[in-house]
Parts: C-alpha cells; structure tokens; sequence
C-alpha cells in the first residue's frame, strides 16, 4: 500500500467549486494526475473502480485460455498460449499496483470480487469449448481490448496511463498469435474452417458487449470523459472495433453473425444489428454460462494462496525488526 498522505482518500477534502475548477483546469491542460495530487473523491473512486474492474478482467480472463495449455495442438502453440497467459497475470498486477496507489489494498479489491460487488469483464463468462475458441479470443477479445486500451494510455491518471503503455503493447502480439490460429484454422480443412467459423458465430457478440451499454445508458461516461479517464464513449470504440474487424474477416473468408452489417457510405463505417443487452445485464449481474466457476477458481487460487501471503508478511516483518534493532 502507498496510500500515505493521500488527499482526498480521508474524506477530508474540502471540494468547494474552485477545487473542483482547480483540478478540471489541470485536467484540461492534460496534466496527469499523480496519486499524491488533491483530487476530488468521485475522480479517486471512479479510477478505483475501473482499475480493480480491470485488474480482475485480465486475471479472470487467464481462466478460460489457460483451459488450454494443456491440450494445445503443437509446442510452438503451448508455448504461445503460456507466454500469453502469463503476460495476463502481469497486467492484473500492474493494474492492482496502480490502483493501491489511490489507497485501496489488494486485499480489499479480491474481496469485492470474491463476493460479487466487484464487476470483472463479461466476456470471460463465456465457456472456450474448442482450440478456435483460442484464436477468436486472441483476435476478437484482445482486438477489442486494444480498442479500449489505447486510449487508456492517455487517461489523465499517471499510474493506469503508463500502465497501460506495455499492456498494450503486449496485447498487440496476443491479437496477432489468435489471428494466425484463426488464419490457420480458416484456410485448413473444412472441418477446420467450420470450427473457426462455428467459434466466430459465438464469440462475435459478447466482444461488441465488451465495450460496455450503449452511449445513452452508460451512467460513468460522460463524467469519466469530462475528467480524461475515458477518450471516447463506449459507443465509438465499438464502432472504431467494428470498422477494424470486418475486412479481418472478409480476409479470412469467414462470415459476422450478423445478418444486418452493412457499410454505411454515409457514416462512413458499419451499421450492425441490435444487440441482446438482456443477455448483456445478465452476465453482468453474473448469470453469465460459467460465472459460477471463475468465482468458484478465483476463491480457490486465493484460499490456497493464503500461506503464501502469510509466510511473505512473517518475513517482511522479521525483516523489518531486525533492521530497526540493528539501527
Ligand atoms: N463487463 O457506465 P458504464 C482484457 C458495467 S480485460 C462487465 O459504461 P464505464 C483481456 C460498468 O462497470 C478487459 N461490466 O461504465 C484480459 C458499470 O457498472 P459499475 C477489461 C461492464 O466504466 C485477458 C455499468 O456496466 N477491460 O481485455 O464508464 C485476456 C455501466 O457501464 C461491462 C477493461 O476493464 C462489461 N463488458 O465503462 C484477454 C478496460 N461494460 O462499475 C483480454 C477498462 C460495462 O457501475 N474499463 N460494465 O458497477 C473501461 O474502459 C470501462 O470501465 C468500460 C465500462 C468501457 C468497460
């Protein structure tokens, strides 16, 4: 925790109409915000929230990939596969490091998940039941992650901003080893190309509700954008995602499940068909197909990880007080 002389963190900043002007002008300015900066409570909860959400999506998202490492079909693919989903581990770190530095613990944060006040992506409540299943999240899952996440490397925060520098930039090469799993599967043998495609059909729509409801009924976005923690609306990052996936697919000879794509001369991008945002609430809410089962593994890894958490603090404080008797 480095949550020492926070302002703001105690409730005991005074957010009169020139603070909160103060810290907007520095925001317009595209100053970034340090953790030890004043800054109003909404701003400090906002970032809590949308970084433990984060930080929970990249290490609840290490559950369905790593399904399987064990049954990857080559070891150049295992090899991958680990690689990537190590790399998922890190940046649930990275983020829950950046997030500690607003003053919340670790340990609060994997309560809230555990016992369902904390959100984690939706996209992770869906099952991998194939290896194609492994390609389209690479492509379609962190595609849109890139999306979303790039822009985040200009959040107004310091700490999620340059975060997200290296997220991204590993992203970028998750993306490409599910694209050429896809490339591969869809230019093999016809039951190869129907497993990619029958894995598509499945995948398409939970990875456009990634990006969250629509303009209209996201309650944070419009707050989140007037501080620069989001860039663009929910809305807009979809359709930049959507602009980007479609010709990937028409390149791999695969069809969007979606009977109403269509380029729009006009808006010069997509329009798509309506989304199921029953199915969306539903996930959310945590009825998703195995929402059970990642909270089930997550309360696992964190019981059985608690004499490790223990034995690290018996050490750090021997540490610590044989230090201060030997000063
Ligand atoms: N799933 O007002 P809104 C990854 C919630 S990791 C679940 O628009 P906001 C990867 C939202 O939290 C991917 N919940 O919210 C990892 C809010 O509820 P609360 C994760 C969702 O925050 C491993 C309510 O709905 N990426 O890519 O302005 C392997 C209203 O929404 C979802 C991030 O977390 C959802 N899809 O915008 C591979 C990126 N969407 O909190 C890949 C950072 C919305 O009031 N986060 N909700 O209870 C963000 O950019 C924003 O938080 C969101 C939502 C765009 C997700």
């Amino acid at each position: 925790m480095y949550s020492q002389g926070l302002i703001g963190a105690d409730g005991r900043t005074n957010e009169t109409p020139e603070f909160l002007e103060r810290f907007q002008r520095r925001i317009d300015a595209e100053e970034k915000i340090e953790p030890n900066d004043e800054m109003p409570e909404g701003y400090r909860r906002t970032l809590v929230r949308q970084i433990g959400q984060h930080a929970h999506s990249e290490i609840v998202g290490m559950l369905p990939e790593g399904n399987w490492i064990t049954r990857a079909p080559s070891l150049r693919r295992k090899a991958a596969l680990l690689a990537k989903v190590q790399d998922e581990g890190g940046h649930g770190l990275y983020l829950y490091s950046a997030a500690e530095t607003l003053g919340v613990s670790r340990e609060e944060m994997t309560e809230e998940l555990l016992d369902g006040r904390a959100k984690y992506s939706s996209i992770f409540n869906y099952p991998t039941l194939s290896w194609a299943d492994i390609g389209t999240i690479g492509w379609l899952v962190d595609g849109a992650a890139i999306m979303n996440q790039i822009p985040l490397c200009r959040c107004s925060f310091g700490p999620y901003a340059r975060a997200m520098i290296r997220v991204c930039k590993e992203e970028s090469f998750h993306q490409r080893q599910g694209y050429e799993i896809v490339m591969t599967l869809a230019q093999g043998s016809p039951e190869q190309k129907e497993m990619a495609q029958d894995s598509l059909n499945r995948w398409w729509w939970p990875s456009i509700m990634m990006f969250g409801p629509h303009d209209a009924d996201s309650q944070h976005s419009d707050q989140s954008m007037t501080w620069k923690i989001k860039r663009f609306s929910n809305d807009e990052l979809r359709q930049k995602f959507i602009d980007a996936t479609v010709p990937q697919a028409e390149y791999l000879g695969l069809t969007i499940p979606d009977p109403d794509l269509k380029w729009n001369e006009e808006k010069g991008g997509y329009d798509h068909g309506p989304i199921d945002w029953d199915e969306f609430w539903r996930v959310v809410k945590g009825h998703g197909p195995m929402a059970k089962d990642r909270i089930k593994a997550r309360k696992k890894a964190w019981d059985d990880g608690k004499w490790v958490r223990d034995a690290a603090l018996a050490h750090a404080e021997k540490r610590q007080a044989r230090k201060m008797a030997a000063e």
